[in-house]
This record gives structure tokens, C-alpha cells and sequence, in this order.
């Protein structure tokens, strides 16, 4: 009797989700783990700031649009893997009960940092990379972890959260955090306050060479953590292997056109010869379309005030015409009294 049950809610889940993300793709959340196991799923795992996943988003809404005709029983969906703990910059996962699942195209960003497997240790980093938890999807109870990362003088470092999800204050109290402070201790100036709850994406930087970041969970309760761009950086002048930031940061010049923002301005990624139309005008794709739809339209209008208008001069020229060929004709045709009553009326 259970069944049933599943595949109610599992209709539900799908109907919310397509409300969420349109008609052809399914915008997930965590609560994909339930829903996969009806029927079989075509997912992208994405990330907001990631310019294949923004190039490729056309094409999957049209895979999404053809295969609701061609193949419906397989559900085209999307997961920002940013919010979920998964993050790969495109996976593509076809999933079935009771088979494995199968990865089609995983490209991994490769410096990336779980930060409980260092507590209380330091790492030492010279280029830029992700930070992050661990590789679960929730982060774990009962942690005390303290993590310093350290570059070389005079190097300084630059941490992005692009997301961040502790568990909400209880009474006020956050009763998980995570702190940063400016230096090699916990006794060092703090730059942020104790982080708890949901946190809109910030960056800070270090004074120096080393920033301490502390991770405090209590024993029960949880949610999907945060994610944490870091990138070493000097001030300028910038050394012939770095690239000079339009804010002045100069970071390692393997870290252009690598499509992540490790300026933390967007400069690193703004002159990439991508494709990406997207990246490149800085508009959203809503604005872009916008766009072009008032320029069709625009278009459009001009043809037909110009089709009206050679129109109208050629009515007018026909009218001339027949206007003129009239009045030939009437001075061609003109008739005298003895054309109608013959000369034997003047007789
Ligand atoms: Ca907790
Ligand atoms: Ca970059």
C-alpha cells in the first residue's frame, strides 16, 4: 500500500517544481533525493557564477522542450549544486531505481578545500580554490574545527562566500557558526562576527598573510553550509606571471578566463573570448531577449510604415493616371446639339 502514497507525493514534488523553473526543465532542491526515485531523471548540476553552465542553458531548456514530446517518462531537470553540495560545473546524471548512476561529463574545480579535513591544522595555499564543509550535502554536528590558511608575504587573501546556510539562531545564540579572524590565531582581530542563519554572498580580505577560520556546530541540527572562494593576492605593481585586476588585486595569471571570479570583480573573466553572451554584455538573458524582441518589433514597425507609404504614392499616381486618361477621354468625346438631334432641328 505504500506505493500509492510515493507516487502521490512524487506527483506533487513534480508539479511544485515545474512551477519553480518553467515548463521543460525542473528547477530541483534537496528534495530531488526523494523525487529521483520515480522514474528516470536527466539532471545538470550547475553553479550561478559558472559561464558554461550560463552558455549552456538555452540548449538544455530546448533538450528540456524536445524531449517532453520525445521522450516524456524522463524528467529534465537542473540542480544548483552551490546550494545542494555538489559542486561540479556540469554533470549530467541519468538516474533509474535500482540502477547506478551514470556521469556523462564531470569537470572538477581542483583546488578545493573541505575544511574539516583540516581542523587544527594550517594550509598553506599560493593560488585560489573553494572551501567548503565537506562533500555532504548537510554539514556535521559536534564540530570545534579551526582551520588557518596561510600565503607567502607579502601576499594577502581574498575569501568570496557565494553561499552560506548555518542553522538559524536559537533565542538569539547562534548555535552553529563560523568566524573569520585577521591572522594566525583565534585571539587574533576578528573580520567577521560569528556567522550563523542565512547570509546573502560577501567577500572580506586579509591584512596579511593569513586569515583563521572557525567552525563551531552544536549536536543536533544542520544545513547545507557554505561555499568559499579563496584567492592569494598582492596589491600592485603586479609580477609578469600575475594579472592585474581592474581593483587593483594582482593574482595568478593562470586564474584568467578560467571562467571562476577570482578578482572578486569579475575582471579576470571579462575579456574572454567565450562566447558567452551572457558574460560578455553583462546583461541578464531576460534583458538580452527584451532587447531583441523590441528590435524585431522596431523593425517590423519601419517595414510597414514603408510599405504604407509606397502604397499610398502609388494610389496617388494610379488616381493621376486615371484622372488624366478621364479627361482625355471626355475632351476626345465632346459632342455638339447636332450629334444629338440631327440637322433636322436647325432646319
Ligand atoms: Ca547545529
Ligand atoms: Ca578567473
Amino acid at each position: 500500500m505504500a506505493a500509492p502514497c510515493v507516487r502521490t507525493v512524487t506527483v506533487f514534488v513534480i508539479v511544485f517544481f515545474s512551477c519553480l523553473a518553467g515548463a521543460h526543465v525542473v528547477e530541483l532542491d534537496d528534495r530531488f533525493n526523494e523525487a529521483r526515485k520515480s522514474g528516470k531523471w536527466l539532471v545538470e548540476f550547475y553553479a550561478p557564477w559558472c559561464g558554461h553552465c550560463q552558455r549552456i542553458q538555452p540548449i538544455w531548456s530546448d533538450v528540456g522542450e524536445k524531449m517532453k514530446f520525445s521522450h516524456p517518462h524522463i524528467h529534465v531537470s537542473r540542480l544548483d549544486g552551490t546550494r545542494y553540495g555538489v559542486l561540479k560545473e556540469i554533470e549530467y546524471l541519468l538516474t533509474e531505481e535500482d540502477e547506478p548512476v551514470r556521469t556523462l561529463s564531470t569537470l572538477q574545480l581542483e583546488l578545493k578545500v573541505y575544511l574539516t579535513d583540516y581542523c587544527n591544522t594550517s594550509i598553506a595555499i599560493s593560488s585560489a580554490g573553494l572551501i567548503e564543509p565537506d562533500s555532504s550535502l548537510y554539514y556535521q554536528s559536534n564540530l570545534d574545527c579551526t582551520v588557518i590558511l596561510t600565503v607567502n608575504n607579502p601576499s594577502r587573501i581574498l575569501l568570496q562566500f557565494y553561499r552560506f546556510f548555518l542553522e538559524e539562531r536559537v533565542n538569539g545564540v547562534c548555535v552553529d557558526s563560523l568566524t573569520v579572524f585577521d591572522g594566525s590565531a583565534e585571539n587574533s582581530p576578528a573580520i567577521t562576527e560569528a556567522l550563523c542563519g542565512r547570509v546573502d554572498s560577501f567577500e572580506v580580505e586579509s591584512t596579511g598573510s593569513d586569515v583563521t577560520l572557525v567552525f563551531q556546530t552544536d549536536d543536533d541540527g544542520s544545513n547545507s553550509g557554505f561555499g568559499i572562494f579563496y584567492t592569494a593576492f598582492n596589491d600592485v605593481p603586479c609580477s609578469a606571471d600575475q594579472f592585474q585586476c581592474n581593483n587593483s588585486r594582482c593574482i595568478d595569471s593562470t586564474l584568467v578566463c578560467d571562467t571562476y571570479n577570482m578578482c572578486g570583480d569579475g575582471s579576470d573573466e571579462s575579456n574572454c573570448d567565450t562566447g558567452d553572451v551572457v558574460a560578455d554584455t553583462g546583461l541578464p538573458m531576460i534583458a538580452i531577449v527584451g532587447i531583441l524582441v523590441v528590435a524585431i518589433f522596431l523593425v517590423v514597425l519601419l517595414y510597414a510604415a514603408i510599405r504604407a507609404a509606397i502604397n499610398k504614392h502609388k494610389s496617388k499616381k494610379l488616381m493621376e493616371q486615371l484622372m488624366n486618361e478621364m479627361q482625355k477621354n471626355v475632351s476626345a468625346n465632346q459632342f455638339t446639339d447636332e450629334d444629338f438631334w440631327g440637322s433636322e432641328k436647325n432646319s
